[in-house]
């Protein structure tokens, strides 16, 4: 079986990648690792790695697109979830023999190396990507915040922990206490109950949030939350998912506190 390592990206969709790069780059301080155009997908691309997992961003260039039809109906926000694997053919190939709703049947080329989608009705509503980066590609980047955490919110958890078992053979760390941790390599999935999701999720389904870490607070903080409401508009009351950027609600939290 093909195994799951890590989330490799989370895909936010975005008006304009420079937009974002003033939020993501000048502010967080992540690297672009990858800008290109991926034409099939209408989208202009880029990867920023953060800790282990990667921001990818995608802005629209044809207007026919699934990215465009997504921010027109949606707004920006997040829009995927990749999960990296050793064998992106395999985790198709065994996703079908379970009878998945399926994008991909056959690993194609994108961003992240070869890719593949599962079709959102595979897992509660959230569109899960494959892919299996080049070798030699390296996974993640150290510094100063890193990737701590999806939130996702379903309305069944149960149900949605039994459908991330079966299709990607994750396992809740902990059923005790909301929100149910699912790990993946040094980060991790957040399941919360609807009825029970944080004030600022509210009215959330499916991808809802990312959670950062600092290894420090101070002027990273700050600048964070003032990008967040300078560029946005955001009217951030707490660190814990109040932060919104580029339509992606954020917790932030300093390593040392959690
Ligand atoms: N996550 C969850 N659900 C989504 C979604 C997303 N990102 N995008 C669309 N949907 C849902 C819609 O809400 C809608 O649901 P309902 O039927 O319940 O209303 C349904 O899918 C159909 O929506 P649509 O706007 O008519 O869109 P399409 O059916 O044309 O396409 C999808 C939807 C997911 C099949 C298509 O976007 C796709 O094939 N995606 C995979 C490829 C992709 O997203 N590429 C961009 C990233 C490229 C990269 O990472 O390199």
């Amino acid at each position: 079986m093909a195994t799951l390592s890590r989330i490799h990206h989370v895909g936010i969709v975005v008006r304009s990648l420079e937009q974002a790069y003033a939020f993501w780059r000048d502010a967080v301080g992540l690297t672009v690792h990858k800008e290109a155009t991926v034409k099939d997908q209408g989208v202009r691309a880029a990867l920023l790695p953060c800790g282990e997992t990667e921001i990818e961003l995608l802005e629209p260039i044809d207007p026919e697109g699934g990215v465009a039809k997504f921010l027109a109906k949606r707004g920006e926000g997040l829009h995927h979830l990749c999960f990296e694997t050793d064998d992106v053919a395999q985790a198709l190939t065994a996703a079908k023999a379970k009878g998945l709703p399926m994008i991909d049947e056959t690993p194609r080329p994108g961003l992240a190396g070869m890719i593949g989608f599962l079709h959102p009705k595979a897992s509660c509503g959230v569109l899960v990507e494959y892919a299996t980066p080049p070798p030699g590609a390296a996974a993640g980047q150290a510094g100063e915040i890193a990737f701590d955490h999806l939130a996702l919110i379903v309305d069944d958890v149960p149900e949605a922990i039994a459908a991330f078992s079966r299709n990607f053979d994750l396992r809740a760390g902990t059923t005790s206490g909301a929100p149910v941790r699912l790990p993946v390599g040094q980060s991790a999935i957040l399941m919360f109950a609807a009825s029970a999701a944080p004030a600022a999720l509210a009215g959330i389904r499916g991808l809802a949030a990312i959670g950062l870490r600092m290894r420090s607070g101070g002027a990273l903080l700050d600048r964070i939350t003032a990008a967040a409401k300078s560029h946005l508009g955001a009217s951030e009351k707490s660190l814990e998912y109040g932060t919104t950027a580029h339509g992606v609600p954020l917790a932030l939290r300093v390593a040392s506190r959690t």
